[in-house]
């Protein structure tokens, strides 16, 4: 993320986590520091965020519309995820414009679970979430307790970006058992927003997806290129690639439970 336009005395490249377990060590063990920072204008502050917080989190959990009948959104896909997958499922997200109501949603907070920087070249999920299911595996068998579900989200227009057919194929041949979500919008939605961003008077504001050459009409049947690739229709559950096409909020939490119980016979078995 570029940060060189928020002011500041010095700036540095790190690692977040490790930066902030500094940071912390640093105030805990410095006695003029843990003076200061008795002072109650401290308490007050981190009160007031704790309130700010609780409130927004409130807002954002009222957001989704789960009704049965209902279109799927970004919103209800992310809510109705972290609903059904366990807590310490890893995510591997390229999901552009849909990527913030998702993050909302999900509300990561276990170290190394949110995934969302592979690249600056749309595509590049496809291979990342197949690599981190077997980085997760192998740590597992050793250790006994990593992670099983790697839930792997893109776009519809990163998804055709990252060789689908091939990736599926290589999921399908090798047995690694994720669960990918496409999300169709039917467009390359970031194009326009960063456009609108800088020229937000300008053409790009009157003409349509077609006029900006970022329309996916006809959009591809993603989940057949999926079934095709890995060997088409007749693999069991548990065997092959199970691939859906939804549309509805019902639709996406039965298909949902269906993909979780493919994870799940894939995982007893040796
Ligand atoms: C190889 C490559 N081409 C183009 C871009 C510019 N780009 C960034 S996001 C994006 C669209 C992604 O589309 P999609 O995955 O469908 O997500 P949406 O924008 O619809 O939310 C494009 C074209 C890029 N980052 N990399
Ligand atoms: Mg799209």
């Amino acid at each position: 993320m570029p940060v060189s336009f928020i002011p500041a005395n010095g700036r540095w490249r790190a690692d977040g986590y490790t930066a902030l377990s500094q940071l912390n060590a640093q105030l805990k063990s410095n006695n003029l520091l843990i003076q200061d920072l008795q002072h109650p204008k401290y308490k007050e502050r981190w009160d007031d965020l704790g309130k700010k917080h609780e409130g927004r989190v409130s807002a954002i959990s009222k957001l989704p519309n789960l009704n049965f009948e209902a279109q799927l959104t970004a919103l209800s896909i992310g809510a109705l995820l972290g609903r059904h997958l366990p807590s310490d499922t890893v995510y591997i997200v390229e999901a552009a414009t849909c990527a913030q109501s998702i993050s909302d949603q999900l509300r990561s907070e276990i170290p190394g679970s949110w995934i969302n920087a592979g690249g600056t070249g749309i595509g590049w999920s496809n291979g990342v979430a197949l690599g981190a299911k077997l980085g997760l595996d192998a740590i597992r068998n050793s250790a006994g307790k990593n992670p099983k579900y790697v839930c792997h989200i893109m776009g519809d227009g990163s998804y055709m970006c990252g060789s689908p057919a091939s990736a599926a194929w290589v999921a399908a041949k090798y047995k690694v058992s994720i669960l990918t979500v496409v999300l169709n919008n039917g467009d390359w939605n970031a194009p326009r927003n960063s456009t609108l961003l800088a020229h937000p008077d300008g053409p790009a504001a009157e003409v349509s997806n077609e006029d900006m050459n970022i329309s996916f009409f006809p959009s591809p049947r993603h989940s057949g290129i999926t079934l095709a690739a890995s060997g088409g229709p007749g693999r069991t559950l548990g065997e092959g690639l199970l691939a859906r096409t939804v549309a509805g909020v019902r639709d996406f939490e039965d298909t949902l439970k269906e993909a979780i119980r493919a994870v799940e016979a894939r995982e007893d078995r040796p």
